[in-house]
């Protein structure tokens, strides 16, 4: 199978093959190219990536795609390099396995996260993270009625989506409202563990913390527990990113008020969609920016279809 035949989509990272190759392999009646689809999540243990799996498989079915995903169980680069040589889970370290990859030919998408070298991927589709931080610091300030003191509990620094979350929070933040202090971010390394240990550490510290803005689902979970753990729940207000089962819970046990939950499905299918374009040589979108919703206890009735899944 030659490499012009080849598409990735990253990072989360879709690999697109034909089985039509100039070796004589076969093709399908018609001529048509059979194309093989390969997912590579930033890890595969987070219903983030498990939902936009769900959408990519079902847009990879209905275009007779055939479909895998796969991915690192830890969301970090030395894991994830050695399984794909795709999918950026941070800016720089992913460049040059992307960039060997572009050189073999292979076409690259880059879903969720990006690198710091917009020249390799042929389409990028992601929220607006910025937006997202936007978002969760207006959502914050109306919860802590715009006084006090608040942190983000974020994953790691060089992570395009996180980073451009914690950017929009400071800067609404700094921009809106005065009255309230923003402490120093803390990063729990995409460990729920770490996350309410930083919880716990930084309210025996702080007293008159009374806002938590956590960047992903992973920290959002760790700071429930933290919160649960400092029995501060519904004395510091939450509010978390994404919208998995668990986040879900915290949310209807009033340990989180409020969740900005992104469109990981869509993610997923759009992902498909211009992976399949380029290689079939169509108008293929550059950038394409999904959605983003805030669900609080009361507005689920309309907001259910937002929510993660944990399996297909
Ligand atoms: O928030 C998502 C994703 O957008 C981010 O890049 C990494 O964390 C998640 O997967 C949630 O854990």
């Amino acid at each position: 199978m030659s490499n012009k035949h080849l598409a990735v989509v990253a990072v989360a990272v879709l690999a697109l093959t034909t089985a039509a190759c100039s070796s004589g392999g076969k093709t399908t009646s018609g001529g048509a190219k059979h194309w093989k689809v390969t997912l590579i999540a930033g890890t595969t243990a987070d219903n983030f990536y498990v939902t936009m799996n769900c959408g990519a498989q079902a847009e990879a079915k209905k275009l007779g795609v055939t479909y895998q995903f796969t991915g690192p169980n830890h969301f970090d680069a030395p894991t994830q390099i050695p399984v794909v040589l795709i999918a950026p889970t941070d800016v720089d370290a992913l460049i040059q396995p992307m960039k060997q990859m572009k050189s073999a030919g292979i076409k690259v998408v880059e879903v969720d996260t990006h690198v710091n070298d917009a020249s390799i991927s042929v389409s990028k589709i992601a929220s607006d993270n910025l937006k997202g931080g936007v978002l969760a610091a207006d959502t914050l300030a109306q919860l802590i009625g715009s006084k006090g003191t608040v942190m983000v509990v974020n994953v790691n620094p060089g992570i395009s989506t996180t980073d451009a979350r914690d950017q929009g929070f400071k800067q609404q933040m700094a921009e809106k409202y005065p009255d309230i202090k923003v402490l120093p971010t803390q990063y729990d390394n995409d460990d729920q563990a770490k996350a309410a240990q930083i919880l716990t550490s930084t309210y025996a510290a702080h007293p008159d913390l009374n806002g938590i803005f956590a960047a992903n689902t992973i920290s959002a979970e760790g700071v429930g527990t933290g919160i649960k753990n400092a029995a501060a729940t519904g004395k510091i207000k939450t509010v978390g990113f994404d919208a998995e089962p668990q986040s879900i819970q915290d949310l209807n046990n009033d340990v989180v008020q409020a969740l900005i939950a992104q469109q990981p499905a869509k993610i997923g299918t759009d992902g498909i969609d211009q992976a399949v374009n380029a290689l079939e040589g169509k108008p293929v979108v550059a950038t394409i920016g999904t959605d983003l919703v805030a669900i609080t206890k009361d507005n689920q009735a309309t907001t259910n279809q937002y929510f993660y899944k944990s399996s297909c």
